[in-house]
């Protein structure tokens, strides 16, 4: 039987957990069957049917055809669906590449971005330590000091929020935590124009490009020491 995304996508537009959650589980099992190792299938599963969903939940919103609590519902499937995904593409037996503390600033409730973010980090070797939304830049440095963090993922949603990633930036700045660390800023209404504005060390539309990202910044921080 051929995968068919879009039945997870449904399934999350329509806030069915069950729906999205089994066929997450037939959709991985058809495409390592066919031949795509593990982390391949994820990929594949959360791109093409999870964040498509959202995308269109987020399209239902703007348009007003839905509201808040159908929103919340559909976020609820979402991270169903993820805790399916997690083992897969956290899975790594290797020494850590960088240690990463990641969440979303405060004042910002949104954390499926950073979630999926999170995921992909550790699945591609990072060490990663993910303190959730509504974070003040105080929880994030105390965290950047308990575990020796060198990169530091600042996620916001609202362009209220936006500033606060500033905040945390200048906070880092003033207590002299930016010597042996970077700072990575994400989510949907950020830009590369506004990284370099907050001064942070680099700017990632999406999960694959921050780990890309996550690497250059390790690199350079190698060649700085
Ligand atoms: Co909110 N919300 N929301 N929301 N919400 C947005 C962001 C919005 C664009 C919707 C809209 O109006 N079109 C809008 C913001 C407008 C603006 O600021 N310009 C909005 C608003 C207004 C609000 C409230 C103010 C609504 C209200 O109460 N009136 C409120 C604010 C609450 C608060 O935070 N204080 C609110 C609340 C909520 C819910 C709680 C209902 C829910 C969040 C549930 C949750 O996260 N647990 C919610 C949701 C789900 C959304 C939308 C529909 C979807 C967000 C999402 O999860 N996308 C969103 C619409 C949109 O973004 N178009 C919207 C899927 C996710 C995979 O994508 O998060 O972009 P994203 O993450 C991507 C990349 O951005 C990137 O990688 C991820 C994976 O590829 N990325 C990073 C993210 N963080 C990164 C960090 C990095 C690097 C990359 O480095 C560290």
């Amino acid at each position: 039987m051929p995968v068919d995304y879009d039945v997870i996508a449904k399934a999350i537009v329509d806030a069915d957990k069950d729906a999205a959650v089994t066929a997450v589980k037939e959709d991985l099992s058809i495409l390592i069957k066919e031949g795509l190792t593990d982390l391949e299938a994820a990929k594949k599963i959360l791109h093409g049917g999870m964040i498509a969903g959202m995308d269109i939940i987020s399209e239902l919103w703007v348009q007003e055809k839905i509201f808040i609590p159908e929103v919340l519902l559909s976020a609820k499937v979402m991270h169903g669906c993820m805790n399916e995904l997690r083992p897969i593409l956290e899975a790594s037996g290797e020494p850590p590449r960088g240690i990463v503390v990641i969440g979303t600033v405060k004042g910002d409730l949104h954390d499926i971005g950073q979630n999926i973010v999170s995921m992909m980090l550790r699945g591609n070797g990072f060490e990663v330590h993910n303190i959730g939304p509504n974070s003040s830049p105080e929880k994030f440095m105390d965290k950047a000091r308990e575990v020796n963090a060198n990169l530091i993922g600042l996620s916001a949603l609202l362009t209220t929020t936006m500033p606060m990633q500033r905040e945390t930036i200048k906070a880092f700045d003033e207590a002299g935590l930016l010597e042996d660390a970077a700072i990575m800023v994400g989510g949907a209404p950020v830009t590369t124009d506004w990284a370099e504005k907050i001064d942070a060390d680099g700017y990632a539309p999406d999960a694959a490009h921050t780990v890309k990202l996550a690497n250059l910044l390790v690199e350079d921080l190698a060649v700085q020491a």
